[in-house]
């Protein structure tokens, strides 16, 4: 199994979003193994947005994330970076799929509500750089024998 990293950004708080955004996770069968809400510190937003710190934008969007608190979650499933890559939508949100989270509420390049890991080595950089090793949680889902195969299971 696979895990992931997820911010919930200062929009999806400050829009209410919170709830149906992590219902959209958890009922698609992903396990939540570490949540927290947190300040992002200069620190670990140059960090995080290392490939923008160049960019135009890096200013905007620094002082977007840091305008609130954010909520943190690491994920963990089958292929779960890719399936939240998936369920988060493309960066754009007036153009992002509907049934997306993007495209289903949100109009902006910005204020896109969720930060969603894009690759294995990112994840588990990400986790690292959002969580101690004593916020994760291993523990068995009781669901996962009902949302996957005994084969898929083994992974
Ligand atoms: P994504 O992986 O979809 O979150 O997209 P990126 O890593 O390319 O961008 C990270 C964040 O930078 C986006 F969520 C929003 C912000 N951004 C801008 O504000 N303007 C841009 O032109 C591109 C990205």
């Amino acid at each position: 199994m696979e895990r992931t990293l997820i911010l919930l950004k200062p929009d999806a708080l400050q829009r209410n979003l919170i709830g149906q955004i992590i219902e959209r996770f958890e009922r698609k069968g992903l396990k939540i193994i570490g949540m927290k809400m947190i300040h992002v510190s200069d620190d670990k937003v140059k960090e995080h947005y290392s490939h923008h710190v160049e960019k135009p934008f890096f200013a905007d969007l620094k002082n977007f994330i840091q305008s609130y608190p954010i909520v943190a979650i690491a994920l963990e499933g089958l292929e779960a970076i890719n399936t939240v890559r998936v369920i988060t939508g493309t960066t754009l949100g007036r153009e992002a799929d509907a049934g997306t989270i993007r495209g289903d509420f949100s109009m902006s390049q910005s204020n896109n509500l969720v930060h969603a890991s894009d690759s294995a080595e990112n994840a588990q950089k990400e986790i690292e750089r959002f969580f101690d090793q004593d916020e994760l949680f291993e523990y068995k889902k009781l669901d996962f024998e009902a949302v996957y195969s005994s084969e898929e299971l083994e992974k």
